[in-house]
């Protein structure tokens, strides 16, 4: 169970069309494949994609920190010693989607090991999410296009709606005509990004009072420490910190400051390892979570539905599953489904997942 040699490959896939938010844009998945290598010939598998607009890490900035501070850290490790190979990790700070795909990719491995899925070393409560899917920023009537297209091709009936613009009328726009093009039976809720002031995000609450929101995720800067506690106190609908509660002590931060009221969970950042100590505390603490999205590939999803379908409290609400459906085309060599707005985990060992050997010579970067 030796570690010796990891490797971070660079890929480009693009998306059929960007995917646009408060806070960015995305347009190609420039993401890398990190790829951890044991003495017994075990390989474990997993994806980092850089998001400098959340966690300022670029595609080249993992990249060298896997290859030039992770990798000669952990060499040499077992990958049964994962706290060791975090406290070695951590030396560094940041780099979270860096560290999220070499723990990732370690899990793989001690799943393959065990000849089980790892969906099952984690928790094993369910083999299945339902799924939510995010639709980006675009005019009104192309958004509730978009979400009816994805509920009659994939029977998604959750949706998380971009917002953050301004002016913040259009997104409320948006959302009213979201209700009124897909009725009652869809779930909505909303992700600012950061994109309005804790005032602007009161007003736009209030405006859309009536269209039965389940969510409000990052609407204001978590850092408007004060204007964002006097947002989440009248908030009547669970306040989300995505972004603003990464590290358990964020997220500690965040709940009990007053900013919070539910966390999103995304295993691009916090892996597996953390993912699973984020979870603990949100349920010790009694705070409700939603599997979030990363803009992953189907790599990334697979790992997200793996966490996601292991434990109760992940499964209480639809897991942000099906971005890759916007991308060209992707990595495995056999594709993820979503039917019925369900997405199966995979019951092979470790992650499951295959990468395709042609489509990575075709989308890799570093050759
Ligand atoms: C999300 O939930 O915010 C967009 C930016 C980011 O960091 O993640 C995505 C989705
Ligand atoms: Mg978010």
């Amino acid at each position: 169970m030796k570690i010796t040699k990891i490797e971070a490959i660079p890929f480009a896939i693009p998306y059929k069309k960007p995917l646009r938010f408060a806070s960015g844009e995305v347009r190609v998945a420039e993401h890398v494949l990190v790829r951890v290598h044991t003495e017994d010939g075990l390989v474990g598998e997993a994806e980092a994609p850089p998001r400098p607009f959340t966690y300022g890490e670029t595609q080249a900035s993992i990249i060298d920190v896997v290859g030039n501070i992770i990798a000669p850290a952990i060499i040499g490790l077992s990958c049964l010693q994962r706290e060791v190979i975090h406290e070695r990790m951590n030396r560094t700070v940041g780099n979270p989607t860096a560290k999220s795909a070499v723990d990732m990719a370690i899990w793989d491995i001690l799943g393959k090991s065990l000849n089980r899925p790892v969906t099952e070393l984690l928790g094993g409560y369910t083999d299945h999410m339902r799924v939510a899917h995010m639709v980006g920023f675009a005019p009104p009537a192309e958004m509730v296009a978009e979400a009816e297209r994805i509920r009659s091709e994939y029977g998604i009936t959750t949706f998380k709606v971009k917002v953050g613009r301004k002016p913040f009328m259009l997104d409320v726009e948006v959302c009213r005509a979201l209700r009124a093009g897909l009725g009652d039976d869809v779930e909505l809720y909303v992700d600012g990004n950061r994109g309005w002031t804790a005032s602007e995000s009161a007003r736009a609450l209030r405006a859309m009072d009536d269209l039965d929101l389940t969510l409000a995720e990052e609407l204001c800067p978590a850092d408007d420490v004060l204007g964002r506690r006097w947002l989440v106190t009248q908030s009547r609908i669970p306040f989300v910190a995505d972004e603003s509660a990464v590290r358990p002590g964020e997220v500690t931060r965040e709940l009990l400051g007053g900013s919070a009221t539910a966390i999103s969970i995304k295993t691009a950042r916090t892996g597996f390892t953390y993912s699973q100590r984020v979870l603990y505390q949100c349920e010790g603490l009694g705070v409700e979570v939603v599997i979030g999205n990363q803009i992953d590939s189907q790599i990334g999803t697979a790992c997200a539905v793996a966490f996601g379908s292991a434990f109760k409290l992940t499964t209480q609400r639809a897991g942000e599953l099906s971005n890759f459906l916007d991308m060209q085309d992707d990595l495995l060599a056999e594709p993820l489904q979503i039917t019925d707005g369900i997405l199966a985990i995979s019951q092979k060992p470790g992650l499951g997942i295959e990468i395709d050997p042609e489509k990575l010579t075709k989308y890799r970067q570093d050759t």
